[in-house]
């Protein structure tokens, strides 16, 4: 299938239109909204897991990948907006998670039952001969991976929520299991479909990680995950010539993205990978703030531009999601110059080699939630932080600046419709507070705005699909060295495109050579020059685009 031209729009179900009351998200919110969608020019909407869960992480936590959570509606209300999505000419892109179920799936719970069959299906290991936990990994929201189950006399291994057991992927059955969990939802006629965490599914060894290292070297890229992915692929998505695929790749390496995403690897269509979204990590941190290093955050975007290319590998594009602040509060600046920095941003994204993916409430310009009371927050991740913390005797204050800065929350706040009550998106109370600046920033005020950032992504998304060459010209950097500008050429048969984007509120000079014959396809100000100069000065978070053909 050529995914080339396509764009993905993720939708977080859960904060993206109520409307039944209860302050939820749900299908026939989603539903309502499709016209919305089909006008931003989207191809497919990523879905946030919407199967029954406890909902400690969201639905991260699966306890039955058949089925829909009552909260969300029902199959019916799914099959539904499928029919109604491809009408409009939209695919679904379903999340599947199979690293780990929710404790509560009825296989762990037979696990714990005594049943040996799904007793293996996790990986349930013996404590120290002190009786300490097998190995001294961290789970990814804090504290030891491994829970002590008294029903079992062993510990499994959660690298998530306590929750979140991992499954054992060495065992054929496990394997056998998700396979045919994706042809149920092929079945359906879904045809895109996104892998969580799927690089973490081949466990390494079971040691202790010396210098009190979390444990990510044992279990990350393992040995037998590439073996996993083929024969998942032959055996459910791969019989599909329509499928698109996307794996979730934590702290992975370039050459092991080329085999996950390489085209003749037989095993995903694209990769998400994080490096770009750590820059502002002080020592890889998360929770240790920092200004986002800008000549890393080039280095890496271009780096990874040319590497997959190289490899004939695809990437994802991104700048947000659903695990990561806003972009726009992080790179860009959410209050003088709210619009030229968000446009700036999707303007330097979109004209890259791969799939962009627009963030819901991204297409408007949402910001940070920045709240700064602990009962606003609702995630496990940020929850946990500000206990294990407080424990450790920090001040609040410096935790709420953390949360402010890096909270999964941020993300995750209603989506702002209308400058009404609740934003329109419930007649209740939303399940996490509507952020208070729906009253300026919301999709009705941007669809009226033809310089509205919602109209700027339109007109990105156009170009993706009526220029041949932001599908498939080659990535050159330029100015790489510049300390304000991210700049580069995309390159084909037929023409060459150029992106000028300055990152910083202040104005910026680009000297060029070779600029004769440039077009400007899309600027982010009123008055962008029409065709291209020697030298362009670059004013605060102005993005150029320009075409010149062959
Ligand atoms: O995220 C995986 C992941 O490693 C992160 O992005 C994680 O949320 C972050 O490191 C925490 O700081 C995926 C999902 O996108 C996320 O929402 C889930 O919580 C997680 O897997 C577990 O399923
Ligand atoms: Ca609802």
């Amino acid at each position: 299938m050529n995914f080339k031209d396509k764009v993905v729009y993720q939708i977080y179900p859960k904060s993206y239109c109520d409307t039944n009351g209860d302050g939820i998200g749900d299908l026939p919110g989603i539903i309502s909204k499709l016209d919305y969608l089909q006008a931003l020019g989207v191809d497919y909407l990523w879905l946030n897991p919407i199967y029954p869960s406890p909902q400690r992480d969201n639905g991260y936590d699966i306890a039955d990948y058949r089925a829909i959570d009552p909260v969300y509606g029902t199959m019916a209300d799914f099959e539904r907006l499928c029919r109604e999505a491809k009408a409009r000419g939209i695919d679904i892109m379903l999340d599947m998670v199979f690293n780990h179920t929710s404790t509560a799936h009825e296989w762990f719970q037979k696990a714990l039952a005594g049943d040996a069959k799904y007793r293996a299906y996790y990986l349930f290991r013996p404590g120290k001969p002190d009786g300490s936990a097998p190995t001294n990994w961290q789970s990814k929201f804090g504290g030891s991976a491994w829970q002590y189950a008294a029903e079992v006399g062993q510990y499994y291994l959660y690298l998530f929520d306590v929750t979140q057991a991992d499954l054992d992927w060495t065992n054929p059955a496990v394997r056998a299991e998700v396979a045919d969990i994706v042809r149920f939802w092929q079945g359906k006629g879904v045809h895109g479909f996104r892998f969580d965490v799927i690089n973490l599914i081949s466990k390494r060894e079971f040691a202790d990680d010396p210098n009190h290292a979390d444990g990510r070297q044992f279990y990350t890229d393992g040995p037998h995950v590439h073996e996993y992915l083929r024969e998942l692929n032959r055996a459910s998505f791969g019989r599909d010539a329509e499928s698109f695929t996307v794996g979730e790749m934590s702290s992975t390496r370039l050459d092991e993205c080329v085999q996950y995403a390489g085209a003749a690897s037989g095993e995903l269509s694209s990769v998400f990978t994080f490096h770009h979204l750590k820059v502002d990590y002080k020592d890889q941190q998360k929770w240790a703030l920092q200004p986002f290093d800008f000549a890393a955050l080039k280095r890496l975007i271009s780096d990874w531009q040319t590497g997959m290319a190289a490899g004939n590998a695809w990437n994802a594009l991104f700048w947000n999601n659903h695990d990561q602040p806003r972009a726009l509060s992080r790179f860009g600046d959410d209050r003088r110059y709210r619009v030229e920095s968000a446009t700036m941003l999707a303007s330097a994204l979109h004209m890259l080699r791969g799939t962009p993916y627009v963030y819901q409430g991204e297409e408007i310009g949402m910001t940070n939630a920045y709240f700064d009371d602990i009962d606003d927050y609702r995630d496990i991740e940020s929850t946990n932080l500000y206990a294990i913390e407080t424990a450790a005797g920090r001040d609040a204050a410096a935790i709420h600046e953390l949360l402010r800065a890096r909270s999964r929350d941020n993300a995750r706040t209603p989506m702002q419709w209308t400058a009404g009550a609740q934003a329109g998106f419930t007649s209740g109370t939303p399940w996490l507070r509507v952020n208070p600046n729906h009253t300026e920033i919301n999709a009705e005020a941007a669809t009226r705005d033809p310089r509205s950032i919602y109209a700027h992504y339109r007109a990105l998304i156009q170009l993706r699909k009526t220029q041949r060459v932001v599908q498939d010209g080659d990535y050159s950097p330029l100015l790489a060295d510049h300390p304000q500008i991210f700049a580069y050429r995309r390159e084909n048969d037929a023409a060459t495109l150029l992106v000028l984007a300055n990152f910083y509120g202040e104005g910026a000079k680009a000297p060029l050579a070779d600029t004769a014959g440039y077009q400007l396809l899309l600027g982010n100000y009123a008055d962008s020059p029409a065709v291209l100069a020697e030298e362009v000065l670059l004013r605060p978070y102005e993005a150029l685009i320009y075409l010149r053909k062959k």
